[in-house]
């Protein structure tokens, strides 16, 4: 079997380090842990030759999450300051089951998949990463979302107390950051809420308690750290169109036909990735996802929609 197959990350690495996650996270995680049971498929599909899992250290010590600084160093230095438990989720809008909810209750009983996913930022450079997860889908009908629910809207946490990002001008981000998705690019198959990675607990750098996954988009749709859903008839507003509405869309689907002002979307830098060795490759269309997502786009034009 070669290296890079999926199965290069057997669950049997995988499980027993979940297994000795210390009582408190157990709990947490016992979604994940039934997933001893339940991470019987690393989803791998669209996977290349080349995609080598990016080494764990990497992904969880380079990190955009700007209510922690805007270093890339600044989420693993500082993100210990957060505390995530009791986390609330406050669900509200077009939606049957509306109000407070402890994300513990909304995530029992879940079962928690492992999925390897292509991660592309804006700034070109790219990740392959096992993540954890829960089918988007499953957490949104819990709520049942009514007719008119067209779209739906994430929001980061508040908490400058805790998020020295917040207690900072520096970034021009106006507070919390919020994302959001059409409902339909919700519901797909390969759209996750992520719980944990490299079988383990998801790090608070990289967005605990839980974050969005959605491969074929740029990275910053993938907001973390959420603690408000709310479903919506019109189209939400999102943190990065609001703060360069030239520089960034709504959709986001990747797209190497499509420059970004300061950068060529062309290519990525796939991590490790160095002066010398910049290991550099073509960025694919939808992220190498098209052939499962390109339904969803179907008669839009899509340079207009980055
Ligand atoms: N709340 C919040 N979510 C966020 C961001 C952020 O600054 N704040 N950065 C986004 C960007 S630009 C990227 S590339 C990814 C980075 O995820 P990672 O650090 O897990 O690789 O998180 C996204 N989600
Ligand atoms: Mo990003």
């Amino acid at each position: 079997m070669s290296r890079y197959e999926p199965a290069s990350i057997p669950s049997s690495e995988i499980t027993p380090e979940s297994l000795f996650l210390n009582r408190r996270a157990f709990m947490r995680n016992s979604a994940a842990l039934a997933a001893g049971a339940s991470l019987v498929s690393p989803a791998s599909a669209g996977l290349q030759p080349d995609d080598d899992v990016t080494p764990e250290q990497i992904a969880t010590s380079y990190n955009n999450f700007y209510e922690f600084g805007t270093d890339k160093g600044d989420p693993a230095r500082y993100a210990h300051e957060l505390t995530t438990e009791p986390w609330r989720v406050t669900v509200s809008g077009e939606a049957g089951k509306t109000g407070e909810f402890d994300f513990d209750d909304i995530i029992k009983g879940m079962t928690v998949e492992e999925r390897i996913y292509r991660f592309r930022c804006v700034e070109a450079w790219s990740m392959v990463v096992p993540w954890m997860g829960i089918p988007l889908k499953n957490i949104l009908q819990q709520f049942e979302p009514n007719g008119n629910a067209r779209f739906v809207e994430f929001k980061t946490l508040l908490r400058p107390s805790e998020m020295r990002g917040q207690r900072s001008f520096f970034s021009g981000i106006e507070w919390p950051y919020v994302e959001g998705l059409r409902l339909d690019e919700a519901y797909h198959p390969l759209t996750i809420m992520v719980t944990g990675m490299y079988g383990k607990t998801l790090p608070n750098q990289n967005g605990a308690p839980w974050r969005l996954m959605v491969p074929w988009k740029y990275g910053f749709k993938s907001i973390k750290s959420i603690v408000s859903i709310r479903f919506t008839e019109r189209q939400p507003r999102n943190t990065w169109n609001m703060l360069a509405p030239n520089e960034y869309g709504f959709y986001a689907n990747v797209n190497p036909a499509v420059s970004h002002p300061r950068w060529s979307q062309a290519s990525e830098r796939r991590l490790p990735s160095t002066l010398f060795d910049p290991n550099t490759r073509p960025t694919l269309p939808f992220n190498g996802y098209a052939d499962e997502v390109a339904g969803l786009y179907a008669g839009m034009d899509l340079a207009k929609y980055y």
